[in-house]
């Protein structure tokens, strides 16, 4: 289904005088809103193909019914997140979940809804039907050159389908590691990464980025060969000038300091791209900004603050993408409220004064500090966001409008209800 503009505009005409009271605050009182209503229009977050369906879990899975049966139909779902928030315009593919078996036909169904395509996604931890090799014991790291040389050729051939869609990177997260003490020579199994991820990167047509994500534990308990940052940016580093490191929120060590970690690798130039989720525990995957609000906005505020030191466009610059699976709510309400978080963590780090900050460090006053942080987390920019949609196309109220349209009722009565996405 497609959502008609007429639609939004309906719904945007109800909701516009009480929306103009609240934003009247901001364009009365806040000198730079404009500003940051435009960095907000520009800012797109891609929707992984795998968060379109209810996650499982390892204990069962629970579908919602009317979830996406195809490709097109992923892109469908991700059209009318767009529709309702214009600020979804790419979608992440994962290959073989998402095979098109016409790139031109799939390019053209995305562009009928505004969207390009955002990274491409490898998979070597898990086995296919028909696959020679097992990836049992690693992919890039295996100990046997031709299990390394198909996660090779798969790799390379993930990049073909990204070239045919106009993508432009290559996210490879390995699950590659050991469970038990011993099973692995730690040195070896790098070295072996590194040789497998070089033949990769050298598949890289010149416009293309590839980011390294790293992950702390699981599906690997004792080691995992790209298990952090510094493991990530040691092959980063090594790899080139095409290669960088991507953060995950959710695949660090409890208590990590993640804000830190992005100041770093942007600080070195190789901060590659985001996926965005929020955990409690590990890599819960679960819906950006439910749990640890004020570290999202922590981060993003390391993030403008690197960003702008190095002259980068915060739109264009990194990969920003959400990866989160879930087995309780609507994904695509639970899309909207990931997109909304992202939003708001950004708009209220693009309030911080940054020159009384730095004025604040230098005089050692550290309650100033934090005074000057907290205000800007704690001011309400839910109006300047919803302007920003409304300037867009799209709607004032996302999710209030996508529950009043029954939108996930009428996709139930197109595709039925026991459909499963493929994915995660
Ligand atoms: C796995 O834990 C990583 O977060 C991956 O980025 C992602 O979930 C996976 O590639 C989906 O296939
Ligand atoms: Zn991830
Ligand atoms: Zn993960
Ligand atoms: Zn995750």
């Amino acid at each position: 289904m497609q959502l008609e503009a007429y639609k939004i505009a309906d719904h945007n005409q109800k909701a516009l005088e009480a929306h103009q009271r609240k934003l009247s605050y901001w364009t009365d009182e806040i000198a730079n809103a404009e500003p940051i209503i435009q960095k907000l229009i520009d800012f797109q977050i891609a929707i992984p193909s795998w968060a379109l369906g209810t996650g499982g879990t390892r204990f069962g899975r629970f579908p919602g019914g009317g979830e996406p049966r195809s490709l097109e139909e992923k892109i469908e779902d991700v059209g009318l997140l767009h529709a309702l928030n214009q600020s979804s315009g790419a979608i992440s593919l994962h290959i073989p979940w998402d095979i098109p078996k016409d790139g031109e036909a799939i390019k053209s169904l995305a562009a009928s809804f505004g969207l390009r395509f955002d990274a491409m996604n490898s998979n070597t931890f898990q086995d296919q039907p028909n696959q020679q090799h097992s990836y049992k014991f690693g992919s890039l790291q295996h100990v046997d050159r031709a299990v390394r040389q198909q996660a090779i050729d798969h790799n390379i051939d993930v990049i073909k389908h990204g070239v045919a869609l106009g993508s432009t990177s290559l996210t490879v997260w390995l699950s590659d590691g050991s469970c038990f003490p011993g099973q692995l020579n730690f040195r070896k199994a790098f070295e072996r990464t590194q040789e497998s991820l070089q033949e990769i990167y050298a598949a890289l047509p010149d416009d293309w980025k590839v980011f390294v994500e790293y992950k702390a534990f699981e599906p690997n308990f004792y080691s995992m060969t790209v298990g952090d940052w510094g493991a990530s940016l040691l092959f980063a580093n090594k790899l080139g000038p095409k290669a960088y490191t991507l953060v995950d929120l959710g695949h660090h060590l409890p208590n990590a300091n993640i804000e830190q970690i992005v100041s770093l690798l942007l600080m070195e130039g190789k901060l590659g791209g985001f996926h965005f989720n929020d955990s409690k525990y590990g890599d819960d995957d679960l819906t950006v900004g439910s749990i640890r609000p004020y570290q999202l906005f922590l981060i993003f505020n390391e993030l403008i603050e690197g960003m702008d030191a190095k002259g980068m466009n915060h739109a264009t610059d990194l990969g920003w993408m959400i990866d989160a699976s879930h087995n309780v709510k609507d994904p695509l309400e639970d899309l909207l409220q990931s997109v909304e978080a992202i939003q708001l963590a950004y708009a209220q780090a693009l309030l911080v004064d940054r020159s009384a900050l730095e004025e604040a460090r230098d005089a050692n006053d550290v309650v100033k500090a934090q005074e000057i942080l907290q205000e800007a987390y704690r001011t309400d920019v839910r109006p300047l966001v919803a302007e920003a949609r409304r300037r867009a196309g799209g709607a004032l109220q996302p999710l209030a409008l996508f529950r009043q349209l029954n939108i996930r009722q009428q996709l139930i009565g197109e595709r039925g209800l026991k459909t499963i996405a493929t994915g995660l």
